[in-house]
């Protein structure tokens, strides 16, 4: 539901909220940023407020929104459970000569290792480091116990994975008072029930509370207010914003940005010449607006597995074994979800890391196993024979119905809506 009313408004957004209700004193900022890769999160915001204008990021400017973040989810878990961890430098991933590092311990991350790290590479770093497979199931069932907590204060959250989630806490459904209180409330329930800490931001849009939680990891909590947004994005390094990976990063520093101040000193005509489509995302970023509303039951998108092969391979045969067990796991996870989808993807990447995909849609949602498997079948037959061993092999069935309603729109009076940060 993108409507919004003809003044630009958005919806749940009472005009003539109290922007002068009392501001509890600004938390203090961190001086040093992680280097933590969200490069699996990164996401270019959507487009579909383009329209907006400084009016529109004023009215939104009253949502207070919290993002919360398990502080180095699956590591703290293994801590948690394995006392003699504690205190140590902990990674979770395989720890073989091709293992990568989910996540690691904050004791780890002192000595350079990070997510996405090949575990090589994290071993030389440091040679102490403990390695630890991971345990999905148990993470999941601590992502179950966390949503419902955040369920308790707001039934707008929209979880981002398994150990952050954004929350709409405009409407105080349980009359506490401040949206830091809220957040406050949130970590300590979070850590009474789970053992576990988590941060959070507070800010009144998705964006600078996602930037906000990271600010004071871990287990701490910032909160930017009304008018500090630009501020705030202006001493970011470019390549934390969403949507900017590596290469984009790379691309600004030769055009001589670095931070959000330089991206901002940069008008939308340069910012249209040389980033096209995305200028009119990254002027917004650089001044902290962000329109996006957070949305629950966030439909998901499609459904697949991967496996990394423990060697490359190129023959045939061993392909279709390989995929034979991806679809049926897939094909479990579809069931399980009742999903109904139209298209398969077949995804491989070589041995250089170079991809390659093969999809094909159907009129009407894939019927069952064996129509599912034959076109998993059929996509590798056109990519046979390979020009080159592959090292993951991957299957997803996506276009899937949507049957999870959208939010409800909140009602709540201004009363409710003036809740203070
Ligand atoms: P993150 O929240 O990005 O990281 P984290 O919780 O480990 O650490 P932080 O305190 O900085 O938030 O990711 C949550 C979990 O998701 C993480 O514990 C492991 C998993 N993960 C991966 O499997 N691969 C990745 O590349 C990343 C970034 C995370
Ligand atoms: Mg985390
Ligand atoms: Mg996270």
């Amino acid at each position: 539901m993108n409507s919004r009313s003809p003044s630009g408004g958005r919806e749940g957004v009472e005009p003539g909220l109290d922007m002068a209700a009392p501001w509890p004193q600004p938390a203090p900022l961190a001086s040093a940023f992680s280097s933590q890769s969200y490069s699996r999160y990164r996401q270019v915001m959507a487009q579909d407020d383009a329209d907006s204008d400084d009016q529109t990021s004023e009215a939104n400017g009253l949502r207070k929104i919290i993002h919360v973040d398990m502080d180095a989810f699956y590591a703290s878990v293994e801590q948690r459970d394995e006392p003699e961890l504690r205190g140590k430098p902990v990674a979770v991933g395989g720890d073989g000569p091709r293992g990568v590092l989910t996540t690691c311990s904050y004791e780890a991350r002192k000595f350079g290792c990070r997510s996405a790290m090949p575990s090589v590479t994290a071993k030389r770093l440091c040679p102490q480091l403990i390695f630890r497979r991971p345990r999905f199931a148990v993470y999941t069932a601590i992502s179950r116990q966390i949503r419902e907590i955040f369920l308790d204060y707001t039934p707008l959250v929209e979880p981002l994975s398994l150990d952050e989630a954004f929350l709409d806490v405009t409407d105080d459904l349980k009359g506490i008072g401040s949206a830091t209180r809220i957040a406050e409330l949130i970590r300590a329930r979070i850590k009474a029930e789970t053992g576990l800490t988590a941060s959070a931001g507070v800010s009144y849009n998705k964006s600078l509370a996602k930037l906000a939680s990271d600010r004071n990891k871990p287990d701490g909590l910032c909160v930017i207010r009304p008018g500090e947004g630009a501020q705030f994005v202006a001493g970011l390094p470019v390549r934390r914003f969403f949507g900017i990976g590596p290469r984009g990063a790379e691309k600004m520093a030769a055009l001589g940005i670095e931070s959000g101040a330089d991206l901002r000193d940069k008008d939308i005509h340069f910012l249209r010449q040389h980033f096209g489509s995305q200028a009119d995302y990254l002027y917004r970023a650089a001044r902290g607006i962000d329109l996006r509303r957070v949305k629950a039951n966030r439909a998901r998108k499609s459904l697949g597995a991967e496996r990394t092969l423990d060697k490359d391979i190129s023959s045939g045969s061993a392909l279709r074994e390989v995929l034979e067990r991806i679809i049926a796991i897939t094909w479990e996870r579809i069931e399980k979800a009742e999903a109904k989808g139209r298209t398969v993807t077949l995804k491989l990447k070589h041995k250089d890391f170079t991809g390659l995909t093969r999809a094909r849609s159907l009129a009407r949602p894939v019927a069952s196993l064996a129509e599912f498997s034959k076109i998993g079948h059929d996509l590798l037959d056109e990519v046979l024979p390979l020009a080159q061993p592959v090292r993951l092999v991957g299957l997803t069935l996506s276009a899937l119905e949507e049957d999870e309603p959208e939010a409800p729109a909140l009602v709540g009076g201004a009363a409710q809506g003036s809740l203070p940060f």
